[in-house]
């Protein structure tokens, strides 16, 4: 199988690599964005007529944490929508058998019934921080469930929760909060400062996957004759963000304290994914938490000391 991997720079794209890297029979087909604009319709339609793939994984996106995607919405909604519009239209008019678009926990309504199931997805407004990612990453995924349905093209789509791992964007005004936190801890600790801020209340809850678990679930996904047009992928597990700030100080041993700055936004109270749809098909989490923050921060350090790291 020839699979094209958009996005393969990128933390998500980069576990697909690994992961990928491993199954027997699969050859990676790759593109830096130097090299292919995924925005560009004309370029993407003429690199899939050029190299026909058997598949595609869409882990391509403009992403950010909280304030990036409140800050920058026309960015995240036109050059989402661009992405998934040009990977997607593009990929069934080169004949490509099958592809796997990837989205995000956010996409449910802001007051979505807990755990989320994918039923609840267009039943209520959405989380105003990440409306424009979301409807971007709707469309994608509508896109795919329309172009199977009107088509028989096997294109389907996985919601993954919450992502953390090897590879993430440490910038502290556009990250997650996961790579935010390490980062704000190990430096604090270096320099033996006695405090950290931390963004909003600290009550919000979410759950997190770690990155190589979303890789394990496409490639299960991908063997699938016939994979459900929308599944979650998370853990079926939350902390607050106040648990997550003890957690992640305690691996990299920041003692100090921590202190909320209450301008910044919660965003939603909580988005934890409802993932019995997945675990039926036989695929489930398996790193704990506490496991997953001690191996990013080991990459984490790891990508300090060789100059890769992001942001
Ligand atoms: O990870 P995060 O930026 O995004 O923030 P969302 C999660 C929670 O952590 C929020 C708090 O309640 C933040 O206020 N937080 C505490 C921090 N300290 C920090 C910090 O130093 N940095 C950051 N970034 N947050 C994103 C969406 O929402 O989640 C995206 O905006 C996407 O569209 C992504 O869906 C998965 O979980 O709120």
């Amino acid at each position: 199988m020839k699979l094209f991997i958009a996005g393969h720079n990128g933390m998500v794209g980069g576990a697909l690599v690994r992961r990928f890297q491993r199954e027997p029979g699969v050859t990676l087909l790759l593109r830096t964005r130097r090299e292919l604009d995924l925005t560009n319709q004309a370029a993407v339609a003429a690199f899939y007529a050029a190299e026909k793939p058997d598949g595609a994984i869409i882990a391509a996106a403009k992403v950010g944490g909280i304030l990036a995607n409140n800050t920058y919405p026309a960015e995240f909604l036109f050059e989402n929508l661009a992405i998934a519009s040009n990977t997607i239209h593009g990929a069934y008019a080169a004949g490509v058998p099958r592809l796997l678009f990837l989205g995000s926990s956010c996409i449910y309504p802001k007051l979505a019934p807990q755990p989320m199931p994918e039923s609840s997805l267009l039943t209520g407004p959405l989380e105003p921080t990440n409306e424009a990612y979301a409807i971007a990453k709707i469309a994608g995924l509508k896109l795919c469930e329309y172009y199977r349905k009107q088509h028989g093209v096997v294109y389907h789509s996985a919601m993954p929760t919450n992502l953390y791992g090897p590879g993430d964007y440490y910038n502290l005004e556009r990250s997650h909060v996961m790579p935010a936190l390490l980062r704000k801890f190990h430096e604090a600790k270096a320099a033996s400062r006695p405090e950290v801020g931390a963004w909003g209340t600290g009550s919000p809850k979410r759950e997190f996957l770690h990155v190589d678990e979303l890789a394990d679930a496409c490639a299960f996904l991908l063997k699938m004759d016939n994979p459900p047009d929308l599944v979650n992928v998370g853990t079926g597990t939350d902390v607050t963000i106040r648990e997550l700030t003890e957690i992640v100080a305690q691996v990299v041993g920041f003692k100090g304290r921590i202190v909320w700055d209450a301008t910044k936004p919660d965003g939603t109270p909580r988005k934890l994914m409802d993932v019995s749809r997945l675990t039926a098909l036989g695929w489930q989490a398996r790193i704990g938490l506490r496991a997953g923050v001690e191996a990013t921060y080991a990459s984490f350090l790891a990508e300090q000391a060789a100059g890769t790291l992001r942001g």
